[in-house]
């Protein structure tokens, strides 16, 4: 169990983060289990490591989707169901990758040669787009916000740098300062809601607003495991306060000062131009259609929500 409380640890500090990433992490450490299982009650043992690995960050259901997903093994023996969740596995390690790359390639039409687009955080999805378009010969600039508190913003910065393409870094209180010198948003999420909402990094709300005040579109880049089945028949979506040691230091805190320190915030979807998946560019409004009809969630009306077992390259 030791490489899963490992891996579990890795996710809660965020030493791996991203909700692509920690999808794919956990994907990998069931994989990585299931290989070392030597006794009878694999079903127990898979399942507890299912339960810690969901338990490290609450609201990026990427992080459900996977476990799911990969969980979702049958077979009679434990050879069978080992080799039918390492199978899972791999299908949901491919589904992260190709889908990275498709989204890079729908979504960077929607980005013209000379475009400036504004950005938040440190989305792979959102960044595979920008990239895209840039080796696409496209001229563009990208403004990138510092995201605190964990500084995130700098992982972008320094990726389009390394990537040839030209960055200005800005304080996250500057969004409206710069939203006129900005061609589109384009961000990443965390999970979007059955209808259509989009929670991502603390701040993406107030981004989205600055940007229909200023007429700019705003798009979302989003793989379809980010789409929340959970969300189907109304529950909300859990927002991860983290340590306010993030946010302020020990002085400040021993006098007493309350400090709040969410990641996440909800950006409601009249906000949002386009969701670029890797089945296509869609408004937000398709997003139940998504959890029912790509995802496979049916279980109105039951207690337990349940998925067929349809596969995803
Ligand atoms: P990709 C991140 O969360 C950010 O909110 C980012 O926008 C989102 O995950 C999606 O990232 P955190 O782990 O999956 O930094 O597109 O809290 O890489």
């Amino acid at each position: 169990m030791d490489i899963v409380l490992r891996a579990a640890e890795k996710i809660k500090s965020m030493e791996v983060r991203g909700a692509a990433r920690i999808a794919r992490f956990a994907a990998e450490t069931l994989r990585d289990y299931a290989l070392r299982i030597r006794w009878d009650n694999f079903d127990d043992c898979m399942r507890k490591a299912a339960e810690i690995l969901l338990n490290t960050r609450p609201t990026a259901v990427s992080l459900y989707n996977a476990i799911n997903y990969v969980m979702s093994y049958s077979g009679e023996s434990v050879e069978e169901k080992r080799e039918n969740l390492i199978k899972r596995a791999e299908e949901f390690i491919n589904w992260v990758e190709n889908a990275q790359k498709r989204i890079g390639e729908i979504g960077e039409k929607r980005i013209k040669d000379g475009y400036t687009v504004m950005t938040h955080c440190n989305s792979s999805a959102a960044l595979s787009v920008i990239k895209k378009a840039h080796k696409n010969g496209k001229e563009i600039e990208v403004i990138a916000t510092e995201s605190r508190p964990r500084w995130q913003g700098h992982l972008t910065a320094r990726q389009l740098r390394e990537s040839g393409i030209k960055v200005t870094l800005i304080v996250d209180s500057a969004v409206r300062y710069f939203i006129n010198d900005v061609d589109c948003v384009i961000v990443g999420a965390d999970t979007i809601a059955a209808n259509g909402a989009l929670i991502n990094k603390i701040g993406t709300s107030q981004i989205a607003l600055a940007a229909k005040e200023a007429r700019v579109p705003f798009m979302v880049a989003a793989e379809t495991y980010k789409f929340s089945p959970k969300t189907l028949f109304g529950e909300l979506v859990v927002i991860e306060e983290r340590d306010a040691s993030e946010v302020a230091p020990k002085e400040l805190l021993d006098l007493g000062v309350t400090v709040r320190n969410p990641a996440f915030d909800v950006t409601p979807r009249e906000y949002i131009d386009v969701i670029i998946t890797e089945i296509g560019a869609i408004p937000p409004e398709m997003a139940y259609i998504i959890i029912t009809e790509r995802l496979g969630y049916t279980g109105i009306g039951e207690d337990e929500i349940t998925v067929d077992s349809r596969h995803f390259d």
